[in-house]
């Protein structure tokens, strides 16, 4: 059984400190851009209903408008045609979705190669320093990147041959499907997969892999620079959209201090 009682104390107490690892969501929120020959995914927008004024004199609300895969956001299995028959977003359960928390930085070589893609000689490193990724794990892809995220051209970082941003190798993405338990990985970028992943064999690697593995993916993450390699909890808060492919979600940190 474990110390809740505790825990709570230490929440009230702030020596357990509560980490927002979310982007705020706007419409300037940077979203994904793929090739013109696909669909695109949405802003965030934000549709007035009242704001003490005669349509509503006491109250103040709005109506949203926004892509399932916009800001700080989960992917579930269903997302992807290799997990078409798995969980949408309102089926996974939330058991899988909070859990120990591991942060791979991979911040250098990003500064010095924004295509840097990580790869399985850096998961087997950072295991060999800090023991086995732990079951049921989020692993959290830091590389500094949610420093642009203020900035939707920096974010995507394009040019002529498309967006340039760091991801995983296709022996990485598979790797941590078939190797290992996490529920799934967590980025700094617009999406899981490199800015290049279109070119890469096969396409959309992480997608592919984790989709397809029943694991999940959350993007656009900021703060981790402020998380331990290991100790943090992580909530993963989606919305329960029957039939949806993934969800804007608030994701929180439960740090010691
Ligand atoms: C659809 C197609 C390609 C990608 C994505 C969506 C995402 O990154 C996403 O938000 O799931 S790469
Ligand atoms: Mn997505």
């Amino acid at each position: 059984m474990a110390d809740l009682s505790g825990l709570a104390a230490a929440l009230v107490d702030g020596s357990v400190e509560v980490i927002d690892l979310t982007s705020p969501l706007h419409s300037g929120t940077p979203i994904l851009g793929l090739p013109p020959e696909f669909g695109q995914t949405a802003t965030f927008q934000l549709e007035l209903i009242s704001e003490y004024d005669e349509k509503g004199p006491a109250w103040y609300w709005n109506n949203f408008h926004t892509g399932e895969h916009t800001g700080t956001h989960f992917d579930a299995p269903n997302h992807w045609i290799t997990g078409k028959d798995l969980d949408d977003v309102s089926q996974v359960p939330a058991q899988r979705l909070i859990g120990p928390a591991v942060v791979i930085d991979t911040t250098a070589q990003v500064a010095a190669n924004p295509d840097f893609c990580l790869d399985v000689s850096d998961i087997k490193e950072w295991e060999a320093a800090n023991g086995a990724i732990p079951k049921g794990a989020w692993l959290l892809y830091r590389t500094g990147w949610s420093k642009y995220g203020d900035d939707p051209a920096a974010y995507a970082n394009a040019d002529a041959n498309g967006p340039h941003t760091p991801g995983l190798t296709p022996a990485a993405a598979r790797y941590l499907a078939e190797e290992t338990e996490i529920l799934g990985m967590g980025v700094e970028t617009v999406g899981t997969d490199a800015g290049g992943a279109f070119g890469f064999d096969p396409p959309f690697p992480c997608h592919t892999m984790l989709m397809g593995a029943n694991k999940y993916g959350v993007t656009q993450l900021r703060n981790l620079h402020r998380l331990p390699v290991t100790g943090a909890v992580v909530i993963v808060a989606p919305l329960p959209i029957v039939k949806g492919s993934g969800s804007p979600c608030r994701v929180l940190a439960l740090v010691n201090k």
